[in-house]
Parts: structure tokens; sequence; C-alpha cells
């Protein structure tokens, strides 16, 4: 008897023999009958062999060194491609692992798949002390949008297809797929293991909003005198880009990019507000937000952030619920985005008067002013470096090469980037998301290269880096072209915390002048320590052009930053003084 893997390709079988098939090959063809190509995952007890013949049957596998890192990549590949981003793990420390990057899935609104194997039912529900025991189902459910389990062969068909569903539709999210080690060994019959595979037809549909909520946002925008979109990462998934840009260009709002909506719309588009945010958000009187929730990142809808002025709110969004969940939603669009700007623009008849010139003149003059303001700043050529000067020389090398992808993490190293590094193309900006996360550096740097096949420039705080640091060894072993450009000012916001106690160092700071580039020698990439501009310049517009997976230690002084970057405000007081 031959076990068959490629069921499309099963000889047939000879006189009186059966083919067969088992859950290991079923899981993989059911994969790759819907697409998937790729999978991010730590191997081990029971899924090793998965990993294996899945590599055989023509997956990419890329194994990490910590499943956590392996999960951010696969929730960043969902991004990025609209398909659930596959991370495959081991049984209960494995599983957990992986979990804080299932709950930032779903929490950022990516697709992703979370399978891990698991231990014996019967076992694990005594509670007799199993090998990795843990009911991983009970644990995953409220951490993701859905779990399940499959517990025989022939429901690995339907099982796979109400996973990838439940991902990808509506507002995506993260799903757990339990899969015990007893499944993978079960043997059935390979023809009918073939017909009980299920190929995902049109695994997102689209969503068409009502024409009543489309005519009511039409009339809120027309009313408006300082009309403003703000446009999320929402809006970037959907890839609806074409139509954004047109309603944008014909509409004549200012716009604001969330963090990682940044060049869906260039960054240098005359109407972009972000170099005048504080101003659209408190000046304007309608905002029209697509695929952005009003949550903490633009302060609830409300208090001082939002001004005095009253405002009206129009809300795309593919998700009902989200409609009034922090303020009250004067028109909400309910629909995919595509589907409802496309609507939009349909509505807008010809001669649509574009947004008032008093108030657009008034952005770009804002916009003007702060732009000119920091120029002078992003010029120096200081050593030790300030975070300006280290941005400004990354402004121009993503310029110059806009199909880049950054990956920004930190705290100063994080919001400084944001302000000051434009974007020019659409999803290229990959950030700590909804959370504020450290420790999506590495992995996602990684899922960029493989899905998108383009250099990745991985710009890093030293306390952010610290968090997926060992994936370096990943990068080099997949020849990936990573460029890591380390902001290390010896510590966390800041080098230069003591600790009045004595004996320990200070909570918030690191060995001094650590020489991270040598992690990168260790495995056999380039290591470079840069202490000027211009040397960080040379060093990384040499790495993203050669793709040689490579790690900048740029040297920037430690008094630079400030506590919590841009958000310090958000750090509880104490009353009692300070002993
Ligand atoms: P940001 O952090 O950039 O402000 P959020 O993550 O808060 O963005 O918001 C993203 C929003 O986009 C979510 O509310 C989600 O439901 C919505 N969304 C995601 N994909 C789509 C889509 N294809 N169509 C409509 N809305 C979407
Ligand atoms: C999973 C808390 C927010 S920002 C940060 C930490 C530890 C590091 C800031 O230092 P870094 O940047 O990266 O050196 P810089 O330029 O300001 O010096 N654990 C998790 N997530 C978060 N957000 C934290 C802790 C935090
Ligand atoms: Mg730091």
């Amino acid at each position: 008897m031959t076990i068959v893997s490629k069921v499309e390709q099963a000889p047939s079988p000879a006189e009186g023999e059966r083919d067969l098939t088992d859950g290991f090959h079923l899981v993989i063809d059911a994969l790759k009958l819907n697409g998937v190509k790729t999978i991010y995952g730590v191997p081990g007890i029971p899924i090793t062999d998965f990993g294996r013949m899945a590599q055989a049957e023509g997956i990419r596998v890329l194994s990490f060194r910590h499943e956590q890192n392996a999960g951010y990549a696969a929730s960043i590949a969902g991004f990025l491609t609209q398909k659930p981003g596959i991370c495959l793990t081991v049984s209960a420390p494995g599983f957990l692992n992986g979990l804080t990057a299932l709950a930032h899935a779903t929490t950022n609104c990516f697709p992703m798949i979370l399978i891990s194997g698991s231990s014996e039912r019967e076992i694990v529900d005594l509670q007799q002390g199993d090998y990795e025991e843990m009911d991983q189902l009970a644990i995953a459910k409220p951490l993701c949008k859905a779990a399940f389990r499959i517990l025989h062969a022939q429901d690995i068909g339907i099982g796979l297809a109400r996973a990838i569903r439940a991902a990808v539709s509506g507002r995506p999210g993260g799903v757990y797929l339990d899969l015990p080690a007893k499944l993978f060994g079960q043997v059935m019959d390979a023809e009918t293991g073939r017909k009980s595979l299920v190929k995902v037809i049109d695994p997102a549909p689209a969503q068409i909003p009502s024409q009543e909520s489309i005519r009511r946002a039409l009339d809120v925008l027309k009313g408006a005198k300082r009309p403003l979109i703000i446009l999320g990462k929402g809006a970037a998934y959907a890839q609806a880009d074409d139509a954004i840009q047109r309603l944008v260009d014909k509409s004549g709002v200012p716009f604001l990019p969330m963090s990682m909506a940044k060049g869906l719309i260039p960054d240098t588009h005359p109407q972009c507000a972000g170099a005048a945010r504080s101003t659209v958000l408190k000046d304007s009187d309608v905002v029209m937000l697509i695929g952005a929730r009003l949550n903490w990142l633009l302060s609830h809808g409300k208090g001082k952030t939002w001004g005095d002025a009253t405002k009206k709110f129009i809300q795309i969004d593919i998700e009902p619920k989200e409609m009034d969940s922090n303020v009250e939603i004067a028109a909400p669009v309910v629909g995919d985005i595509g589907s409802c700007v496309s609507a939009l623009l349909a509505g807008m008849e010809a001669g649509w008067a574009a947004a008032p010139a008093e108030w657009t003149a008034a952005v770009a003059k804002k916009r003007d002013e702060n732009v000119a303001k920091m120029a002078p700043r992003l010029m120096n050529n200081n050593s030790p470096m300030d975070y300006h000067g280290a941005l400004g020389v990354l402004r121009t090398i993503i310029a110059e090469r806009p199909d880049a992808i950054l990956v920004n993490e930190g705290a100063n190293t994080l919001d400084l980037a944001r302000g000051v590094i434009d974007m020019h193309q659409p999803r290229k900006r990959l950030d700590v998301g909804t959370w504020g996360v450290m420790g999506i550096g590495m992995g996602y740097a990684i899922a960029a290269a493989v899905e998108t096949g383009k250099p990745v420039l991985a710009v890093e705080g030293d306390s952010a880096f610290g968090f997926s640091g060992m994936e370096v060894e990943t990068i080099c072993r997949y020849n990936l072209p990573v460029c890591v450009v380390i902001f290390n000012n010896n510590g966390i916001y800041r080098g230069t915390d003591v600790n009045a106690a004595g004996r320990d160092p200070a909570t918030t700071v690191f060995v001094k002048d650590s020489r991270y580039d040598k992690m990168m020698e260790a495995f056999g990439g380039v290591g470079v320590h840069v202490t000027t501009p211009d040397e960080l310049k040379r060093a990384v517009a040499k790495a993203m052009d050669s793709r040689q997976p490579t790690l900048i230690n740029a040297a920037i002084d430690p008094a630079a930053g400030s506590e919590s970057g841009r958000i310090g405000n958000l750090n509880p007081q104490s009353v009692l003084k300070k002993k």
C-alpha cells in the first residue's frame, strides 16, 4: 500500500489495492488547495514531520527561534496578502508562545491561523499529566475570533475551510486551530480524503453598503465646512487603493493617515495633513473614518485633542458593532471599504464641490510651517546622533527606494520615525499597531521580505529589538534582504537613568555602548557600527542595495529621548513624594 501525498496526482490504484492518505497529508493538501504558500513556525512534537512533509510538498516552511516571532510574522503576512498567515507550533509552551501573536492579530484585525499540535484529548481532559498537557482550545477561545479542533481525518477539509473563512471574512482576525497528535496519523482512503477537502470559494465576500447609508454619508460630507478624512490600517488592508485615491482627489478633503496607513496615498500628496495633525483633529467639523477605529490612538474621538467644535463622524467599517463605540456616528457606512468608497464615488455627482478652499489652505499653511520647522533638525550631522539627524537620512533612504518596506518599533524610535519618514506607497509601513507592542520587529521583517521580495528596513529601538533579536539568525539562515538599524541609546526611552538606591542598574538602562552589530556577524551577516548620520546613510544604502542581511548599530545620544516617546501622558502619576 502506498501513502499518497499529492492527492491530485494519485496513480490509479492497482487491482485489489486501495490508496491511502493520512492526517498529515490531508492538512497539507487542504492548505495547498486554499493557496497557502508559507508556514511560519517552530518544530517539535507532534508537528516536526508535518513541517518536513509540508516542505517536501512545496510549501515554504520558515523555522523561527521563538514562536512569538513566527506568530507575528504570520499576522503581518495576513495583513500584506489578505490571506490568513499560518503559524505552526508544538503543544502547550509553543502554543502559549504563539498565542500573544494570535491575540495581536485579532486586536489589529489581521487574518491569521495559529495551528498547534496538542496532546491526547482523553488524558488532557482527565488531567492525567500528558506530555505538554494543556486544554489549548479553551485557553485560545477568548483571545481570538474563532477556535476549532479537528478530531477526525475526514473533518480536516471542513475544519480548515472554517478556519480560513473565520480569519478573513467580515472583520479579519486570529483563528486558533487545534490538531491533536493522534489526528496526524489517522489513515483514510485517498479518494475519499481528496473529496473531503474544501476549496473555500469567495472567502471574504464583498459587503455592499446600503444606498441609504451612502446618501446619508454624502449629505453629511456635503454640509461640511472643514472636512477631514482619516485613513486607518483597515483601509490599507482592504487594497482599495485606487478608489481611495479617487475619493481623496475628487473630494479635495485633507486626509490624515494613521500609522500603518501612511503611504496609502503618498505623504507628499498636497492634501496630506500628517504634519498638521493637531490642527485638523481640533478644527475639523466633519470627519470621515475609513478603516480606523476611534480607540486610544484617536483619543476616543473626544476630549481636548478634538477641540470644542461639534463634530460629525462618518465611519466606514466592515464591523457594524464598531459604530457608536466611543462617540455617536452621524453616518455609519457598513460594508467593505472597496465597495463603500466606490459607492460614495458613484454618488458624488459631476460638479461635486471640493472642500472649502479656506479650510484646505489653512491646513496646508499649518502643515508647511511644521515641515519647515522640522527641516533643519533633520539635516544635522551631530555625533553622538540625535533622533532627528539619524531619521533625516533614513527618510531620504526611503524616498529613494519607495518600494522598500519599513518596519518600526520602539518608543522615541517609533514616534519620531513615524513623523519624520514619509511613506510613498501603500502597505510599506509596518509597526507596533493597536497595542503598541514591542517584539514585532524581526517577525515582521522576515515575513515582509518573504511575502513581498522587497528589501526591508527595520528601524528598532535597542529595547524593542531585544524582544525578537535572536531572529537575526533566521534572517541570515534564509539570507533575507533585511537591514536592521538599531537606535542604540543604551536603554528604554533614555540611557541616562540611575538607580538612586545604588546596587543594581536603573530599570530602564542596558549595558552601555553595546555592540549589537556583532550579533549579526556571529551568523555570517554584515554588522556595522556607526556614530554619524553620514555613516548611517552610507551603511543603510549599501545594505538595501546589496540585499545582504545587515545590522547597523547606530549610537544615539542616551539623553536625546523622552519618557514613553509621545505618549508619556499615559503614565500614571504617584501622589506620594519620591523618597
Ligand atoms: P488604525 O489603528 O490604523 O486606526 P484600526 O485597526 O483601529 O486602524 O481600524 C481598522 C478597522 O478597519 C477595523 O475597525 C476593521 O473592522 C476595519 N476593516 C478591516 N478591513 C476592512 C475592510 N476590508 N473593509 C472595511 N473595514 C475594514
Ligand atoms: C510587549 C513597554 C514601550 S516602548 C518600550 C517598552 C519596553 C521600549 C522603548 O525603548 P526603545 O526605544 O525600544 O529602546 P527608545 O528609542 O525610546 O529608547 N512590553 C511589550 N510591549 C510594550 N509596549 C512594553 C513592554 C514599552
Ligand atoms: Mg532605546
